[in-house]
């Protein structure tokens, strides 16, 4: 059935031409399965994989997994621009992938929480789109919805990371020099993070630090970490998941 509707999707993307997405391919086939489907965005060449979550509410591109520690998300910017992982389990998809995607149509940005007694926490903006490689693959977000808070826009003052390029070990955007987490006083906030982020002095969100088992899950600078909804003692969640749908 999955390989009928790969397929079927890729059919899907013959006869439509660039605008194929997950969205898109749900409500072509409304009996999509969630799995692995090529897509191709206008203003991508060539089309690329990504996962389908097929949900009630319509087909979302996830665009980051993380569920365990077998994927290291302790990568440069060269990686996180292409994308890296596994797509039916632990990825990030690519900031030139999530550009492409975002430069057409109108998107909202989903993202899941579960934390290690599996309570879940969501957070979803709307008008989301990441700018160019030019501009960093700046982050915009419009309103905020969930349960999860806006810890994009930050758990107090002076850390909203909307409109912020992304930053790497080797890229710095944070746009804080020194950067000051409790008593670490650095650089760059991916020396204490270690993941890539829009980091913004540097922030309430961080979800691609490096993951933590239970019982190892708090106090880390580093970790997935999301402010507003486990704000105390540096919680690092067990599994997060980001996604978009095109409305
Ligand atoms: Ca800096």
């Amino acid at each position: 059935m999955k390989s009928l509707v790969g397929y079927c999707s890729l059919m899907s993307m013959f006869l439509l031409g660039c605008s194929t997405d997950c969205t898109q391919i749900k409500v072509l086939l409304p009996q999509a399965s969630s799995g692995v489907y090529w897509i191709q965005p206008c203003k991508a060449k060539p089309p690329f994989k990504v996962f389908c979550e097929m949900r009630q509410d319509g087909g979302w591109t996830v665009l980051q997994r993380r569920s365990g520690g077998a994927v290291s998300f302790d990568r440069k910017w060269a990686a996180y621009k292409m994308g890296f992982g596994n797509y039916s389990e632990d990825y990030w998809l690519g900031l030139k992938m999530v550009s492409s995607l975002t430069k057409t149509k109108t998107w909202t940005l989903r993202v899941d929480l579960w934390d290690h007694n599996d309570a879940t926490a969501f957070a979803e903006y709307k008008n989301f789109r990441l700018g160019g490689d030019r501009e960093a693959f700046k982050l915009h977000v419009g309103e905020y919805r969930g349960d999860a808070g806006d810890a994009i826009r930050g758990a107090y003052s002076g850390i909203d990371q909307n409109g912020f390029g992304f930053s790497t070990t080797d890229r710095d955007n944070d746009g804080c020099h020194p950067c000051i987490f409790g008593d670490i006083s650095q650089r760059a906030c991916t020396f204490s993070d270690t993941g890539g982020w829009w980091y913004s002095s540097c922030g309430s969100a961080s979800l691609n630090g490096e993951w933590h088992p239970d019982g190892d899950h708090i106090g880390w600078a580093s970790g997935l970490h999301w402010r507003t909804w486990k704000g105390h003692a540096s919680y690092s969640m067990k599994a997060t998941r980001m996604m978009i749908k095109s409305v």
